[in-house]
């Protein structure tokens, strides 16, 4: 296997899943290493020797190790490009750079959906408080950003890409859960949720 993804023993990092969606949909022989990230392991020499910031996921080829799931998106992309391999990213420039964005503000904004409506729910089904204030807000935003990209049931930009993956699972803590979203959203979840690569990440939390 010439790559190794560090993913967290429990598969509810969505970062982890992103990166593990990557290397499926690029049809990349890989293994799967877990951290406990209950006990600390991320923490430990062992792991924080190597993963430079202790976090998962983390890719290892050979002597190689990358953190952060976007560094690691695009590492896979740019080395095993289209059309031999599934682009994880449009082709187009500007669309390029808008699923970027799309990335990168799922994991920098509305830090109270993320923390109220953490992944447990979406993976385990996890019961969750009603939103405060703040999540609310922040529930609120995401709604009215995804209105704006989704346009439809399917693909933010006319084939799948990972940002669609990223958008899909930070929608998915709202819908699990049971809060308010409109049915264009939910859609597009479900099918984004139907993706093999996704199933096969949710394959993982069955026993056996
Ligand atoms: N921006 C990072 C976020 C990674 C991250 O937050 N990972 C969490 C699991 S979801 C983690 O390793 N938490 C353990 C810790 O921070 O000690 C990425 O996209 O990879």
């Amino acid at each position: 296997m010439p790559f190794e993804l560090y993913v967290d023993s429990l598969y509810t990092s969505p970062y982890a899943l992103s990166a593990f969606v990557a290397l499926t949909e690029k049809g990349l022989p890989f293994s799967i290493k877990t951290v406990d990230l209950e006990s600390g392991a991320q923490r430990q020499a062992a792991y924080a020797g190597r993963a430079l910031t202790a976090r998962v996921p983390a890719l290892v080829e050979g002597d190689f190790v990358l953190t952060e799931s976007s560094a690691i998106t695009e590492y896979l992309d740019e080395t095993f490009p289209a059309p031999e391999y599934v682009a994880l990213y449009p082709q187009d420039r500007r669309q390029r750079a808008q699923a970027r964005q799309i990335q990168a503000w799922v994991r920098s904004d509305l830090v109270p959906v993320r923390v109220e409506r953490d992944t447990e729910t979406v993976f385990f089904k996890k019961p969750c408080a009603p939103l405060s204030e703040s999540g609310q807000q922040a529930a609120a935003k995401l709604v009215q950003v995804a209105e704006r990209v989704v346009q439809g049931p399917q693909h933010l930009f006319g084939e799948w890409s990972i940002a669609d993956t990223d958008l899909a699972i930070l929608l998915s803590r709202l819908v699990r859960n049971g809060d308010p979203v409109p049915a264009k959203l939910r859609e597009y979840v479900e099918f984004q949720w139907q993706r093999p690569p996704v199933q096969a990440w949710l394959a993982r939390h069955q026993p056996g």
